[in-house]
Order: structure tokens, then C-alpha cells, then sequence
């Protein structure tokens, strides 16, 4: 009733914003918005119908929430420690987060794409990219856990990234700032002609996931902003708009923005791909960490590798083209038929929308006007398949329904636009709260979305919410758009800096959604798979204890002889086979995260006692009705004691 109530006052606030000055909203108060409000309303106990996956931005994870109620579900941790769960602080995360440049804790995670068969979502994992130090993780999603994270040596700003292949053939990733490649000492103002960008493409196992470098492409040193895959008829193509064709190394908000024109580089990946595998391509020394966490042994290893193949564009003949884009261009996007390829110059007006099959005429005409470092430049009116004439300002992102609608963002009049593909007709627009960056249709960037809700992600939240202090959460706001005109329905803060979502139907993954790891299927080499295993051996001062966990007890629960000096691993099995009775354990003073240890996984602490006394350890989730019981005890002794390793079974 009290939610009820808030959305009602949201709307008719939204109103009162809407009715002074704002465009065309054609929310109303009254029936009309109490409407509206049921369209949010998710009864207690129902459920949603859509997941939605945020990005996390700066936060560096994944946050899910469920549409149309904007329930905020989970958490998921990426590219950050998170000492909710452990991960990145326990032994065997840790080395999700190793990279080239050592212990990385932190990510900006920016565009999650989930994994697709024939172009429409398939629901087996979610891919995100680590913008600051280059990374593409993937995300399983009948776990919803890390399973990998690679790294992208060559690429710095790693933001046109990481979209998926229509058959998940790979994840692909540009880089926003070109970069001396290999790295050296250089003076920066000799930036033009000698830095470059790189376009890396991560092919991907088809049973396993596993990802591996295949190819990067070493292109000139423009910003590869953001990108696409092509899809139906563009299969086998990637488009990635360009920003920075002056190659300026300073004052780049003035000097970035010379050229009438940037490009969008189409790049035919599938003949990348045929030539590197016929032995195309230059083997190119460097370094980037692999990390893998095995769901059996409940372990991540890292890896680091030696090489990767570079690819210089021409000498692929016919791979790679630039097709002219009104300056500055900043999402790049490809409706659902493949056929439209949607780029806008950020700071005007009007929408620039290609045609594909313009293109393909193009190429095949050999029309060319000029080239950039021997790459052929297309000519702007023989690729341009429309334009749209917004009346808004600030274009960046398009997303698209099932009935052959676009909608796009513009940042700078904070709006929603809904147009026309084909006709490039406005059919509607609705004011954004406030300055929206992405907008996500679940399935909007596949050959089948499902059109019903658009999620707009805003980057300012001013006024929306109650004030909490300088910084608010970032706000969203969820539209109906099954109708002729979208509707306003709800409006949430989110965590972090959401930049893109995807969406699917909640029936995609619900019915897979992992509900325990099964005990017999524990590899973990410290699993105790029975109470009455669990022990506690010294190595020198290397401690190991083989300890067990169920409501509401940990074996052992008393441990004596442990001295200052030594190192203590907790090895913790959970033996629960319940859904969702994970235990927890924190030991006082010790310099990491609590763990939460899931029905049947093992975790591992490592605790180096410093002072000499009787020590209590707990579990931090509460379990049971006994969870308060759920403890124990270390006596640590002075270093040169000789107090017996002893420790209690419970008997
Ligand atoms: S960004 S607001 Cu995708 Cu990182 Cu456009
Ligand atoms: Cu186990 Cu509380």
C-alpha cells in the first residue's frame, strides 16, 4: 500500500515536471496514473517477468533487478572485491582478479550482452567489459557467478565492449583510447600515425564458454567508441563507431571535434577470422592474465599468456571499410533485420542511419572517397539510408521493439524518442529524469526483442529521490511500451553508474537457476564431505583446517596450539542441500572479508593471528534459529609455545 502510494506521488510529480515547459508527456494524474502504477505493481510473493541486468559502472559489477517491479535481486561481483560474499577476498577468488599489472580489485563495468543462439537471447551467460584495465568477464547464468575473466593486452579503455556474435562465435572489444602498440617510451604529442587501436575478438567454446584471444586487429589511432554486431543479413560484420579522427592528443573536448565527419568502421570479422586461421596474421609477444574459476573444484586459477595474433587491416583486403558519421558519434546500433546500422553524431540533432545493403552496393561499386591509413572511406550519401529529424539534442543510444520501432536517448534534452524504422517518422517522445545515457528493451539488441518495457538509465538524479547527502544513486525510469505512445510506470535508483542493461524473459533463466552445488560433486582438494572428516594439520606454520558446516554448527568449533606467527587456512564445506542456506564465517581482527559459503562449495580464509589470546569466530548469516550458537574458538599461543594441536569434533 505505502509503494502504491510513492508511485503515485512519483507520477504526479512526473507531471508537474512534465507540464512546465517539457514536451509532449502524455502521462496524466488520476486514473490514468494510478494505471500505471498497477502495470509496476508486482504482488508480494509474484514474480517478475523480466530479468534485467545493470551494469555497474564505477561499482564494477552487475546488479539484477526484475521488471517492472525494479527490484533490486542480486549483486553479482565482477570485477571488484566484494566482501558480501568473499569473492576477490577469499583463496580461491582471488585469482579471478590477477591481470598483467598484478592484483587489479576494481573495475568501471560499462555493457553486459548476453549470450544468443540465431540471433535471438539464449540465457547461458552474461558477458561484461572492465573498462580501466581491459577485461571481458563472462558471467554464467544458471549461477549467476565469475566463471572468467580474460584480459586484452593491446587496449586501453576498453568501452566498445563487450558485444556477442549472433551464434556467440565471439565477444568482441575495441579500445576507446589508442595507445603506442607494443607499449614504449614516446613522447605523447607524436600521438598521430604512431598510436593505435585495437579490435580484439575472444572466440568462445560452444559447450564450455571458455573464452581465448583470437585475433586483434591493429587499426588506426582512432577512439573506437562503441560497437555492434551485425545480425540476419549483417552476420559476419561488426560496426563500431570512431571518434578523435584528428588524432588529437590534447584538449580533446575542442580538438576531437574538427572533422565535419568521424567514421563507423564496418569490419567483415568472418573474413578476419578465415584468414587468421589459414595462418594469417603476426604472432606479437605480450602479456595477459586468463582466469578461470571451476565450479567443481570451486577454484579460479590464473593464467598468464605470451602472445596474440595481431591482424593489420590491409592486408585483408575488403574487411574493413569507414563509413562517414556526423561528428563525434556515440552508440552504435544495429536493428533487429540487420539491415540498419544507427550512428549519431552526439552533439546534433538529426539521427544518421546506414543501410547495409547500400553498403554491400557500395563496396562492390568500389565507390570510394579517399582512404584513412589505406583503409577505403565509403561515400556518406551512397551508405546513408535515412535520417530522422529528432528535434531533440544529444543523441546516444538506440534500442528496438518487435514492431519495427527505434527508440533513442538524448542526453542533452533528457528524453526518450520513439521513431520509425524505414519512414524515420517521430511517432512519441517522453522526458527522461534526467540526462539518459542508455536505454535497454529486454532483447533490444537481438534479431527478437520483446517490446513491452523500455528502461531508461539516467546519469543525473537531482530532485528525484530524498536527498542523501552530496551523491545520490543513479535514477531509472521503466516505460510501457506495448502501446502506441510509452507510458511512464515506475522510477528506481540503481547502484552505481548503470551504462547499458540487458534484459530477458524471467522463463529463460528462472527454471535453470542453479539451487545448490552438490556435495558429492565437490573437487575442491580441502573439502571435507562429512563431519567426522574434518581436522586441522600443521605444515611448519602453515596451518589447514578441514573444517564443516550445517545448521547450526562448525566442526570443529574449538581449536587450540595455533601460534602467533603461523598462517591459518580455513578450508569451509558448507553440507547444506538446501536452497539458499549458505553459512558465513568472520574471525575477529582478521585482515580480509567475511565468506559466504553456498550449499555445498568450499571457501578459504586465511587468518595470520598476531596477538596471543582466545579468539572467536562466527557464522555472519543468520541461518537458523540457533545461528547465535553458530561459533567457535582459536587459542593462539605465543610463537615459541608448546601448547598441542588439538581441536574438537563435537563428540
Ligand atoms: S556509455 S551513456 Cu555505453 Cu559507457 Cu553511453
Ligand atoms: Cu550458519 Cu548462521
Amino acid at each position: 500500500m505505502k509503494k502504491y502510494n510513492f508511485i503515485l506521488t512519483i507520477l504526479a510529480a512526473t507531471a508537474l515536471i512534465s507540464s512546465c515547459g517539457n514536451q509532449g508527456n502524455n502521462n496524466s494524474t488520476g486514473a490514468l496514473a494510478s494505471s500505471a502504477a498497477e502495470k509496476a505493481y508486482v504482488a508480494p510473493g509474484e514474480h517478475d517477468e523480466f530479468y534485467a541486468f545493470m551494469s555497474g559502472g564505477y561499482s564494477g559489477n552487475i546488479t539484477v533487478y526484475g521488471l517492472p517491479s525494479g527490484r533490486l535481486f542480486k549483486e553479482i561481483p565482477v570485477f571488484s572485491q566484494f566482501p558480501t560474499s568473499g569473492y576477490g577476498y577469499s583463496e580461491e577468488t582471488k585469482p579471478m582478479l590477477n591481470t598483467s599489472f598484478g592484483f587489479v580489485p576494481w573495475d568501471d563495468a560499462h555493457h553486459p550482452d548476453i549470450s544468443q543462439t540465431n540471433g535471438e537471447l539464449d540465457g547461458r551467460w552474461i558477458f561484461i567489459n572492465g573498462n580501466n584495465t581491459p577485461r571481458i568477464a563472462r558471467v554464467s547464468l544458471s549461477t549467476f557467478e565469475t566463471e572468467e575473466i580474460i584480459e586484452l593486452p593491446n587496449s586501453a579503455g576498453n568501452h566498445s565492449s563487450s558485444f556477442i556474435t549472433e551464434n556467440t562465435e565471439y565477444v568482441v572489444a575495441g579500445t576507446r583510447f589508442s595507445v603506442p602498440i607494443p607499449q614504449r617510451d614516446m613522447p605523447i604529442n607524436e600521438y598521430k600515425g604512431n598510436f593505435k587501436g585495437s579490435l580484439s575478438f575472444i572466440s568462445i567454446a560452444p559447450e564450455t564458454g571458455r573464452l581465448n584471444l583470437d585475433f586483434q586487429m591493429i587499426m588506426p589511432g582512432f577512439n573506437y567508441d562503441l560497437s555492434h554486431p551485425g545480425r540476419g543479413k549483417s552476420h559476419g560484420w561488426f560496426f563500431f563507431t570512431t571518434y578523435n579522427t584528428e588524432e588529437a592528443n590534447t584538449l580533446q573536448e575542442v580538438n576531437a571535434s574538427q572533422n565535419d565527419k568521424d567514421f563507423i568502421a564496418a569490419v567483415n570479422w568472418k573474413m578476419v577470422a578465415d584468414y587468421v586461421k589459414n595462418g594469417g596474421g603476426t604472432k606479437m609477444a605480450t602479456e595477459y592474465a586468463h582466469n578461470v574459476y571451476d565450479e567443481h573444484t570451486h577454484t579460479a586459477t590464473s593464467t598468464m599468456k605470451k602472445e596474440v595474433i595481431t591482424v593489420d587491416p590491409t592486408e585483408v583486403p575488403g574487411a574493413v571499410f569507414f563509413l562517414p558519421t556526423p561528428k563525434s558519434p556515440h552508440g552504435c546500433d544495429v536493428d533487429p533485420s540487420g539491415q540498419y546500422i544507427i550512428g549519431n553524431g552526439k552533439l546534433s540533432a538529426d539521427l544518421t542511419i546506414h543501410s547495409f545493403d547500400k553498403m554491400i552496393a557500395a563496396i562492390e561499386g568500389e565507390k570510394f572517397d579517399g582512404e584513412a591509413y589505406g583503409i577505403p572511406i565509403l561515400r556518406f550519401e551512397d551508405v546513408l539510408a535515412g535520417t530522422v529529424k529528432s528535434g531533440g539534442l544529444g543523441p546516444l543510444h538506440t534500442e528496438f521493439d518487435d514492431k519495427g520501432n527505434a527508440y533513442t536517448t538524448f542526453f542533452i534534452s533528457s528524453e526518450v524518442v520513439k521513431w520509425k524504422l524505414g519512414t524515420w517518422e517521430v511517432l512519441d517522445r517522453q522526458p527522461t529524469f534526467y540526462s539518459v545515457g542508455h536505454l535497454m528493451i529486454p532483447g533490444g539488441n537481438s534479431r527478437k526483442p520483446f517490446g513491452k518495457y523500455v528502461v531508461a538509465m539516467n546519469k543525473i538524479t537531482k530532485d528525484r529521490y530524498l536527498p542523501t547527502g552530496p551523491e545520490m544513486e543513479h535514477s531509472a525510469q521503466i516505460y510501457d511500451i506495448s502501446g502506441d505512445k510509452m507510458e511512464l510506470i515506475y522510477d528506481f535508483p540503481t547502484h552505481g553508474e548503470p551504462h547499458y542493461a540487458a534484459g530477458c524473459p524471467a522463463d529463460l533463466l528462472a527454471p535453470k537457476s542453479k539451487k545448490i552445488y552438490r556435495l558429492d560433486d565437490n573437487k575442491h582438494p580441502y573439502a571435507v564431505t562429512s563431519p567426522d572428516q574434518a581436522k586441522v594439520v600443521r605444515e611448519g606454520n602453515e596451518v589447514h583446517v578441514y573444517m564443516s558446516t550445517i545448521r547450526s554448527h562448525f566442526t570443529p568449533d574449538n581449536i587450540e596450539g595455533i601460534k602467533v606467527g603461523d598462517k591459518v587456512y580455513f578450508h569451509i564445506t558448507n553440507h547444506e542441500q538446501d536452497f539458499d542456506v549458505p553459512h558465513g564465517f568472520a574471525m575477529i581482527g582478521q585482515n580480509t572479508s567475511e565468506l559466504l559459503i553456498m550449499p555445498g562449495q568450499t571457501k578459504t580464509s586465511v587468518w595470520e593471528p598476531k596477538k596471543v589470546g582466545v579468539w572467536p569466530f562466527y557464522c555472519t548469516d543468520f541461518c537458523s534459529a540457533l545461528h547465535q550458537e553458530m561459533q567457535g574458538y582459536v587459542r593462539v599461543s605465543p610463537a615459541d609455545s608448546n601448547v598441542p594441536l588439538t581441536y574438537s569434533l563435537g563428540e
